[in-house]
């Protein structure tokens, strides 16, 4: 599945880069591409539910909205 989500706090590129690695700690054959600058992460190839990718960015601390 592909899905697109609206994430804050992501200031700089370790932001982005612990967003991409708690997506792949638990889906490890997602790609992920986190983009600080439009508050914008998209994930293609997952094998989560939606609510669970939600879930794990916002438990490493970045509000989805
Ligand atoms: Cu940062």
């Amino acid at each position: 599945m592909d899905y697109q989500f609206t994430v804050q706090g992501m200031t700089c590129g370790h932001c982005e880069m612990a967003v991409k690695k708690a997506i792949t700690r638990l889906d490890p054959q997602a790609q992920v591409v986190a983009d600080r600058t439009q508050n914008q992460v998209t994930v293609t190839h997952s094998t989560q539910p939606r609510e669970v990718l939600a879930k794990v960015i916002a438990e490493e601390g970045y509000p989805v909205t």
